[in-house]
């Protein structure tokens, strides 16, 4: 039998929907990849597992939460959703409101959405409304809008989404038999490190796993409110998704990085771009730049000796790299080469 989605899979553990208005695009069910090579290469004394989110849908980890917020919204007679979004969101919002035949409003900053992002949110049909401003600026517009007009917010903000998105931790723990030692991901509106504490919590109480993994948060150096302790006006960073300055689940980061004795720190852009580089080039796996952010922090506290010998880890890779194809093409360190259509030149260009 095919994977059905993750609501029919999780049903017992999700608030109570009817069959006819579920909307699924059979989302969840994603790959756990060990990363043998970075293992290795990186002398890391543990097991280290990528729980691979773009393999989604809509290509991230957001149809979780979108198939049980559309679900939701259908339920209820919603005529339309809205959401504030660096891409991800809009995409999926799109893609489940088209399915649930909903309209979907999606409200992005203006030049900084990657390009698969847009493109994915134009072809399912949402309506796009780009502002000249950042991606706070418009949480803060659509959270005005969803509460003075008939339209249901489909940010983390709706319960809904963390609801969803928790199946990640569920599906971790049913591949491992147990949660793993410590769990690594990119932090941009604390909507997913809330949600994966919230699962493994309920998995915990259910006495499905022994102990709840530490929760390890990478912020990108330029866009960390969290780890600075107060809101940025201006977020820099490479990893457009998470470009984050006012985090609206700020309390539920900081509660999974206390209640689990783990930590929310900061990466550089430049060693986003280089865990990024090395998950492509050495496991032959193409996330977008802010899923690399989890990797190159777990690379970074392992040359500090944080984790120790019997310790595995699991990185979710919260976006497919075809989203950012401008990024791929920068931070790539392959040369193509262009030659007369000649077999001579060809081998040429080979090196032999
Ligand atoms: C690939 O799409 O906020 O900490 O509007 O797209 O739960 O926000 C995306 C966030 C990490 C951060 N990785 O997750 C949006 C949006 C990718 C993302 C995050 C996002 P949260």
């Amino acid at each position: 039998m095919s994977w059905p989605g993750v609501y029919p899979r999780y049903r017992d553990y999700l608030p109570p929907i009817s069959d006819e208005h579920i909307v699924t695009l059979q989302e969840g069910g994603t790959p756990l990849v060990r990363a043998h090579n970075l293992e290795r290469r990186f002398n890391l004394p543990c097991a280290l597992y990528l729980k691979c989110e773009g393999a989604n849908p809509t290509g991230s980890f957001k149809d979780r939460g979108m198939t049980v917020a559309i679900s939701q919204a259908k339920q209820s007679g919603a005529q339309a959703v809205i959401c504030a979004s660096t891409g991800n969101t809009a995409a999926s919002a799109a893609a489940y409101a088209a399915r649930a035949g909903i309209k979907a409003f999606v409200i992005v900053p203006e030049g900084q959405i990657a390009l698969g992002k847009l493109a994915g949110s134009m072809i399912y049909g949402a309506h796009i409304i780009q502002i000249q401003g950042n991606f706070d600026k418009a949480l803060e517009i659509v959270r005005q809008i969803a509460e003075k007009y008939p339209v249901t917010l489909v940010n983390s903000l709706n319960p809904h989404r963390i609801e969803g998105q928790k199946t990640a931790a569920f599906e971790i723990c049913d591949a491992l038999g147990q949660a793993p030692d410590y769990h690594a991901l990119p932090v941009g509106n604390a909507g997913n490190i809330t949600a994966y504490w919230k699962g493994y919590g309920e998995y915990f109480a259910q006495k499905k796993i022994a102990k709840r993994p530490v929760m390890l948060g990478f912020q990108a150096e330029g866009a960390a409110p969290i780890v600075l302790g107060h809101p940025l006006e201006h977020p820099k960073t490479v990893a457009t998704a998470i470009k984050i300055g006012n985090p609206a689940s700020w309390q539920g980061a900081l509660r999974a990085c206390d209640e689990s004795g783990g930590l929310i720190t900061t990466v550089s852009d430049a060693e986003i771009l280089e865990a990024y580089r090395l998950l492509a080039q050495h496991e032959g796996i193409f996330c977008e730049p802010a899923s690399a952010a989890a990797v190159a922090g777990v690379l970074k506290l392992a040359q500090h000796n944080y984790f120790n010998r019997t310790s595995t880890i699991v990185c979710t890779l919260t976006g497919h790299g075809l989203k950012d194809p401008e990024n791929a093409l920068s931070a790539a360190s392959t040369p193509t080469h262009i030659v007369r259509a000649e077999l001579h030149a060809v081998v040429r260009a080979m090196g032999l």
